[in-house]
């Protein structure tokens, strides 16, 4: 089938999912949601494990080609550590990388399950193996944030998804900005969620990192749909000025992936695609995402594609 056809945007591995919980070296409930980077040559997966009390962790998963051949260590790589910061008490989720080229170390905004709330916490490392919490960054209820790897004049910018008091505002995507990472404002609504029955009405969030493109800053979301039958969680695209991050360029009006095989449909949370990393090489996006909150799968997809794609389908 001709790729420009866009009938397969995003190319499901053959051999999904590429990690489940049998691959853990200790016992564990779920291995999901995970963030992604190249290290030293490899490909790097800080994945969320879930333990059988129901409390996450992060644990780093590394392989040569991205696909096969993981090397997960042996014990936990981060653990809650509740004791110095309460905030972790209900543990660490869904991690999200940002290579801080300026720092020379990766940012690692993460949700803290807080008593609260989950909230938007963060953490640098230079290995994975060492890690610096700068503490919550965001009160709750607040998560899927992930940092830009570059400045905007001299301000950081972090894009998360604060939810309101009043359930009929909706969830939307918010932009903040901070001149040292640790103190942020300038909060301002990014991308709304849609109302009535679209795929992404009343509940969105960003997945990945944004990821630079000379077209802008491409984004991939999720957006949820409720449904009699429970929630279905599917992917979004849009695009943002590489200069002003606030400014959005397009946005897809239909989903360009949403869970279709059993360990995306099935699992401890049906209907699920949850994507935390994307790494691209060339014009070749890797995406991992979480299957049902359950396992770890991977697609891959052409970024030239995904913007001509978006062109065509852009409803801004
Ligand atoms: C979101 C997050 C994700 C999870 C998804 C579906 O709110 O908590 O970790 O994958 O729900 O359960």
């Amino acid at each position: 089938m001709a790729r420009s056809s866009f009938d397969e945007l995003f190319r499901r591995y053959e051999n999904n999912p590429i990690i489940t919980v049998k691959d853990v070296p200790y016992s564990a409930n779920t291995v999901f949601n995970a963030g992604a980077t190249r290290f030293n040559g490899e490909t790097l997966l800080l994945m969320r494990v879930e333990d059988r009390r129901g409390i996450s962790h992060f644990t780093a998963a590394r392989s040569k080609d991205g696909i096969g051949g993981w090397e997960i260590d042996p014990q936990p790589t981060l653990m809650p550590e509740p004791e110095k910061y309460p905030e972790e008490i209900w543990g660490i989720e869904d991690p999200r990388i940002t290579w801080m080229e300026e720092h020379n170390e990766w940012a690692i905004t993460y949700t803290a399950y807080s008593r609260g709330g989950p909230m938007v916490s963060l953490a640098c490392t230079k290995d994975f193996k060492k890690f610096r919490r700068l503490g919550p960054v965001m009160p709750p209820e607040d998560k899927d944030a992930a940092l830009f790897p570059d400045r905007f004049g001299d301000r950081w910018a972090m894009i998360h998804r604060p939810v309101s008091a009043f359930p009929s505002v909706g969830a939307h995507i918010w932009i903040s900005f901070s001149p040292d990472l640790k103190h942020w404002g300038d909060h301002q609504i990014l991308i709304r969620a849609r109302k009535g029955g679209w795929w992404d009405a009343n509940k969105i969030g960003l997945s990945p990192p944004p990821l630079k493109t000379d077209q802008g800053w491409l984004i991939l979301y999720h957006g949820v749909r409720m449904t009699a039958s429970g929630a279905i969680y599917r992917l979004g695209l849009a695009l943002l000025d590489l200069e002003n991050p606030t400014r959005l360029i397009a946005r897809s009006d239909r989903w360009v992936f949403g869970p279709e095989e059993p360990y995306e449909v099935f699992g401890d949370v049906n209907k699920v695609v949850f994507p935390c990393g994307w790494i691209m090489e060339e014009d070749t996006i890797r995406i991992y995402y979480g299957g049902a909150d359950t396992c770890i799968a991977l697609a891959t997809a052409n970024l030239s594609d995904l913007l001509i794609w978006l062109k065509k389908h852009q409803s801004v």
